[in-house]
């Protein structure tokens, strides 16, 4: 075999010099753009080897032509073209996709910037406790323009007294909170169905098992346990425990023929708890199975359960995918471990459902309590769990 090194201004300069001397049987075995003194040049290296793959047969697999045909930008890349051609629209779609991405965060800090020069603004005899409420309401994690409208509804309801005492105005923005949540509460006369959906990890079955708790140590109702989260390894475990621990049936569905079957079996029992797989919000298989699942009873009661400590925008889309199983309330996990309870409120102002529980801990059963719109109203002003008293 021989093997050369050639430099050439271009390819298609460097591929002629090649053909010359090797002859159209020639091999490339490499080619580079180097920058040199007097610019930038192409290293090529070709080898002629006669088992080996020839400048002419690389050309043909365009071109059938038998004709050494001098190869340019296109023939090089010829064998490439599907991938480059994919390559290229995915950069396309990355790059308007950024485009659109940061077009929308710009409009969201400008609307931020406006919101906060409203709600600050000092006009007339505007109190300045007005603006501090409005940071106070941010700084609790209330979106800025839902301290803006509590704001603004705050205006047309303090009287010239409630002005000079910052917790008085407080205290009406709560009222104004609390009429904003709608209400649920627990009915242990009538026999349910209770489903528990959301986010992997959120704590559907840790929830259950505080409610089955209270349910049968409290009510001292009949208790059946069913789960659909059979597939993921552990899951049942966890939850196998719980039941064993209290005496209460568990019942595993993998299908959707096994569901009905179960719930008739369970037909006698006052409460029925169904634990279900958390997967992303994002798999919409998974959200139109859930759904589809339901369609077995429809009234079957659906609690969406979610973990505060995520994050606002995540909190919000998690409650709008799983809109398609028209879920029934809200149940806040973690409070234990949460900085800000003013995501509650964003949630609840956008999906207008009501809160069934709050969680604040591991433990089961004890960290679990049923709120009404008052005691959550509260929860969300005051940003703390501590030092409350039950009223709702
Ligand atoms: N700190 C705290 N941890 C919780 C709470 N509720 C559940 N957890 C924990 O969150 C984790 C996931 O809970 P799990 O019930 O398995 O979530 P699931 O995947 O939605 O069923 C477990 O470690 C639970 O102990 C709560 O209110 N506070
Ligand atoms: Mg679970």
């Amino acid at each position: 075999m021989q093997i050369k090194r050639y430099e050439a201004l271009s390819i298609n300069e460097g591929m002629a010099k090649i053909k010359d001397e090797l002859g159209p049987d020639a091999i490339i075995l490499s080619n580079k753009r180097l920058k040199g003194e007097k610019g930038s040049f192409v290293e090529m290296v070709a080898a002629r080897d006669n088992c080996c793959t020839s400048i002419s047969s690389l050309s043909n697999i365009k071109n059938k032509s038998s004709e050494l045909a001098i190869l340019n930008r296109d023939e090089v890349f010829f064998p490439f073209r599907t991938e480059i051609d994919q390559l290229k629209v995915l950069m396309m779609d990355t790059r308007r996709k950024a485009d659109i991405q940061s077009e929308l965060t710009e409009l969201k800090e400008t609307l931020n910037a406006l919101f906060d020069i409203l709600g600050i603004q000092k006009n007339g005899n505007i109190s300045a406790h007005l603006s501090k409420i409005y940071y106070h309401f941010i700084s609790i994690g209330i979106s800025r323009q839902s301290a803006f409208q509590i704001v603004e509804e705050l205006k047309s309801n303090y009287s010239q007294k409630d002005l000079e005492d910052y917790n008085n105005l407080l205290k009406i923005a709560e009222g104004i909170i609390r009429r904003y949540i709608a209400t649920c509460y627990k009915d242990i006369t009538k026999k349910k169905v209770i489903s528990f959906v959301g986010p992997a990890g959120s704590g559907k079955t840790t929830t259950l098992a505080k409610l089955a708790a209270q349910y049968l140590f409290g009510d001292k109702l009949d208790i059946g346990i069913l789960t659909t989260d059979t597939y993921r390894i552990g899951a049942t475990e966890q939850l196998r425990i719980y039941a064993d621990i209290m005496g209460l049936p568990l019942k595993l569905i993998c299908k959707k023929e096994e569901f009905k079957e179960s719930l008739d079996e369970f037909g006698e029992k006052d409460i029925i708890l169904i634990d279900t797989p958390g997967k992303s919000y994002r798999d919409e298989d998974y959200l139109l199975g859930l759904r589809e699942l339901f369609t077995v009873e429809p009234s079957i009661e659906k609690n969406l359960i979610l973990d505060i400590t995520a994050d606002r925008e995540n909190m919000i889309e998690t409650a709008e995918k799983f809109s398609i199983i028209d879920y029934d309330n809200i149940i806040f996990t973690k409070l234990d471990q949460a900085n800000n309870f003013g995501s509650i409120y964003n949630i609840i102002d956008y999906a207008g459902k009501p809160v069934f529980y709050i969680t604040n801990g591991q433990n089961v059963p004890q960290d679990l309590e049923e709120v009404g719109p008052g005691r959550l109203a509260r929860l969300i002003v005051k940003n703390t769990m501590l030092n409350m008293d039950s009223e709702s």
